[in-house]
């Protein structure tokens, strides 16, 4: 079994991203499951094409993408991606589409198919705080998500795929005073419970 990682590169004027420094903080195997790792640009297309070719080199059994929402007081996993960009900011492409199908004539919505109120659970129950969430948003993160469940319905019916947005690192919250926060090392073992109620 193997669980595919997936996490951003620094975007919006950051210099990090934890959702990347958390996947790399993840050890080699949860439960039993090959943890494999993959670095994504904050632009929308070629993040799936990214994903594309690492889905065509070796099919994952789930695949756990990972994006960064500061501001937010916990680990979100997503129950939901719509078919709109809609970008608050560019993205690294310089790319910024606003009100635009993610994929056209595709359907409204798709469902993440990973378990994620048990992920939720789990999360809390090692003792971190962690929702649901029901938006990711309409910008990148949104997009990856949708692509990704697109892709998965056309052409990897059995792939699991989900998203799962982290709060900002105690570190980026250093410098926005009263902004909520978590440690890399809290997020990674959040992420490490996402994962084993995937296995349960
Ligand atoms: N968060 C952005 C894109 C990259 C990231 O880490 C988002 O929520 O769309």
């Amino acid at each position: 079994m193997e669980i595919l990682f997936t996490g951003f590169e620094p975007f919006g004027g950051e210099t990090s991203n934890p959702s990347w420094d958390a996947v790399s903080l993840l050890p080699e195997t949860i439960g039993g499951a090959q943890v494999r790792r993959l670095l994504l640009p904050v632009a929308g297309e070629r993040a799936l094409a990214r994903i594309r070719e690492a889905l065509r080199e070796r099919c994952p059994d789930a695949v756990i993408a990972v994006g960064q929402a500061g501001g937010r007081t916990g680990v979100t996993p997503e129950r939901v991606a719509v078919n709109v960009d809609d970008y608050r900011i560019p993205d690294a492409d310089g790319f910024q589409p606003e009100d635009v199908p993610v994929v056209p004539d595709g359907p409204a919505a798709y469902f993440a198919t990973l378990p994620v109120k048990a992920m939720v659970r789990a999360i809390r129950d090692a003792g971190l705080p962690a929702s649901l969430s029901d938006s990711a948003g309409t910008y990148v993160c949104n997009h990856v998500l949708y692509g990704l469940l697109h892709l998965a319905a056309a052409e990897y019916p059995g792939l699991r795929c989900g998203f799962v947005h982290v709060p900002y690192s105690a570190a980026q919250a250093a410098e926005k005073p009263g902004a909520p926060s978590m440690s890399l090392p809290d997020m990674a073992r959040a992420l490490e419970a996402a994962a084993s109620a995937l296995l349960a």
